[in-house]
C-alpha cells in the first residue's frame, strides 16, 4: 500500500463540481481509497492568461496499484469528466489529475515523471499540499517542503473557506 498525493485543477465547466466529482472517482478507483483532502483555493492562471482563474485542490490516497496504473486510472477519470486535450500548452481544461508523490518512490518513465516536474514552483500545489503533510516532510530527493514553501510566495492565490 501506497500514500500518494494528486494534484486536482479546473477551470472550465462548474470547477467547484468538477473537483468534487474527480474526489469521488478517486475514491472508487480499484484498490484505492481517498485519504484526505486540502481546501480548495482559487488560483490565477499559470500560462496563457486569456482563461478563467482554476480552481486547485491536493488529495491524499492510498493505493495498492502500481504508479502507471495509477495513472491510467486518472486520465480515464479526466476523460470522462469531458477533459479534451488540446495542443496548447497549459490552455483551459475541465480537469487535470497530476501524481504529485507516490510512496518515496523517484519515478521517470515516458509517460510518469514523479516527483511531478513543475510543483516545486508551484504555489497552487504547496500550499495544498503542505496542509496534507506534516512539518519537516522531505520530498524523495531530500528537499524540505517548508523550503520549497519559503521560497514560492502565496501570489495570486485565495484559499475558499469549506462551503459543506
Ligand atoms: N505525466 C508525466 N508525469 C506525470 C505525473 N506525475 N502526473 C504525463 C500526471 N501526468 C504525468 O499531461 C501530459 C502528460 O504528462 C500525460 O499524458 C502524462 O503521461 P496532460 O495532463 O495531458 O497535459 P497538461 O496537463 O496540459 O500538460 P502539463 O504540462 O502537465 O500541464 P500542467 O503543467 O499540469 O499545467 N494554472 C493554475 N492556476 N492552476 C492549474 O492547475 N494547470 C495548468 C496545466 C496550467 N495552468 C494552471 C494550472
Ligand atoms: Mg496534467
Amino acid at each position: 500500500m501506497n500514500r500518494a498525493y494528486i494534484g486536482l485543477g479546473s477551470n472550465l465547466a462548474e470547477p467547484q463540481r468538477q473537483l468534487r466529482e474527480a474526489l469521488a472517482a478517486l475514491d472508487r478507483i480499484e484498490r484505492t481509497r481517498l485519504a484526505g483532502v486540502s481546501s480548495f483555493y482559487a488560483s490565477d492562471p499559470l500560462g496563457p492568461s486569456d482563461q478563467p482563474r482554476y480552481l486547485n485542490a491536493v488529495a491524499a490516497i492510498d493505493t495498492e496499484l502500481e504508479p502507471v496504473a495509477l495513472l491510467d486510472a486518472l486520465q480515464a477519470i479526466e476523460q470522462t469528466q469531458g477533459r479534451q486535450r488540446k495542443a496548447e500548452r497549459w490552455g483551459p481544461r475541465t480537469l487535470d489529475l497530476d501524481i504529485l508523490l507516490f510512496g518515496e518512490q523517484r519515478i521517470d518513465e515516458p509517460r510518469l515523471q514523479v516527483p511531478h516536474y513543475h510543483m516545486q514552483a508551484r504555489a497552487f500545489v504547496l500550499y495544498p499540499l503542505a496542509e496534507l503533510l506534516p512539518a519537516g516532510f522531505r520530498l524523495p530527493d531530500g528537499r524540505r517542503l517548508a523550503e520549497l514553501l519559503a521560497n514560492c510566495p502565496f501570489t495570486g492565490l485565495e484559499r475558499l473557506e469549506a462551503d459543506a
